[in-house]
């Protein structure tokens, strides 16, 4: 009886010990959204239940390796038992409670990270390889770095062109995969303010390391006064063909084609500026002088033609999701990129 109260109490002690460790380690940052809160109160219970299963199997080992162990000179067997109905029971029962209770608290938790609020701001998320694009729709623009207001939930709708991609930034906890074809979904209520990173969490080719923008988490009214700035500079944009061009090309195309001079880190596709009329060579060798005709060809039917030097990457999806109207548009605008 002894060595069972020794022995319980060792374990307690060991229990606390390696719990206070592992939670000041801080291998959690900081949570700045509502969902992180249930999130993190099941990783905590988690990592008590950790603790104690550690210090369970090593306090009584080690106890009884010290204890137990055989003399010098001792050559006699050791005690024989069999069976234990008590013990059986305890340990069948127990894991069985142990393993319902953690059912229902991940339960619990989908439940509370998966609860969509009526007034949810809905944000699209368009991801491709290696770029992430904010579309706002309720505004009527889009941006490559996400403005959130505070205490509101974001609904995120995403979207991915090409491969699959994920959506995570560690301190809201919640991770969302981006699949071609479908459309996903992502609750966020953001509730600490300050700057964090998006990063793609799914290996997604040569340049995923670099597929991260950045999140910002704003006051409401700042975060108003951002979006009616952006919306004013759409709306004023869309009264002319190259600026409804222009919020196109941000949605789906300057994810992989730059407009300056130099092309986008890992991302591998021709630069717009100096494009139309600039006399292009052809992967087969042959040159072709860029008009509305071939920018058209490019754009519905990429495989067409393809550009010396390039892999034909570019999605070939344009012909469905893209109206007459609004590939004129980007041509108009691509037009104004000399
Ligand atoms: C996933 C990356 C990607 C996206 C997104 C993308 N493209 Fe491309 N695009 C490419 C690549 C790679 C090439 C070069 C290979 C080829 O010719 O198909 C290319 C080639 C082109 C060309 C021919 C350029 C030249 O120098 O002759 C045009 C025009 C073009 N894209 C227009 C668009 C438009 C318009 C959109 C948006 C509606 C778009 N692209 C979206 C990757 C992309
Ligand atoms: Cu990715």
């Amino acid at each position: 009886m002894r060595h069972f109260v020794i022995v319980s109490i060792l374990t307690a002690a060991m229990t606390y010990v390696i719990y206070v460790g592992l939670t000041s380690l801080g291998l959690m940052p900081v949570h700045a959204s509502t969902q992180a809160t249930s999130i993190d109160w099941l990783w905590d219970w988690q990592m008590r239940a950790m603790s104690f299963l550690f210090a369970l199997i090593v306090a009584p080992m080690s106890y009884a390796l010290v204890v137990f162990h055989r003399r010098k000179g001792e050559t006699g067997e050791g005690q024989h038992f069999e069976g234990n109905y008590n013990l059986e029971i305890a340990w069948t029962v127990l894991p069985l409670f142990a393993v319902f209770a953690f059912a229902y608290m991940g339960a619990y938790s989908l439940g509370e990270v998966r609860r969509l609020d009526p007034n949810a701001m809905v944000i699209r998320v368009h991801a491709v390889q290696w770029n992430w694009t904010f579309e706002y729709p309720d505004y009527g623009f889009s941006s490559d770095v996400l403005h959130l207001p505070i205490n509101r939930q974001i609904r995120l709708l995403m979207e991915s062109t090409d491969v699959i991609h994920s959506f995570w930034v560690p301190e809201f906890r919640v991770k969302q995969d981006l699949v071609p074809g479908r459309v996903t979904e992502l609750l966020i209520t953001p509730d600490r303010l300050g700057a964090y990173r998006v990063r793609c969490a799914e290996l997604c080719g040569i340049s995923h390391s670099y597929m991260e923008d950045d999140v910002l988490v704003e006051e409401t009214a700042d975060f108003e006064e951002w979006a009616l700035e952006q919306q004013a500079i759409a709306i004023e944009a869309s009264k002319t063909p190259e600026g409804r061009g222009r919020i196109l090309a941000a949605t789906y195309c300057l994810g992989c084609h730059s407009i300056t001079s130099t092309q986008l880190s890992g991302v591998a596709a021709p630069v717009w500026l100096g494009l139309f009329g600039k006399t292009e060579t052809l992967q087969d060798g042959s040159s072709v002088v860029v008009d509305e005709a071939y920018l058209i060809e490019s754009i519905l039917n990429p495989l067409a033609r393809i550009v010396h030097g390039f892999t034909p990457n570019m999605p070939q999806t344009f012909a469905n999701t893209l109206s007459a109207d609004q590939i004129n548009d980007i041509i108009a605008f691509i037009k104004t990129l000399k």
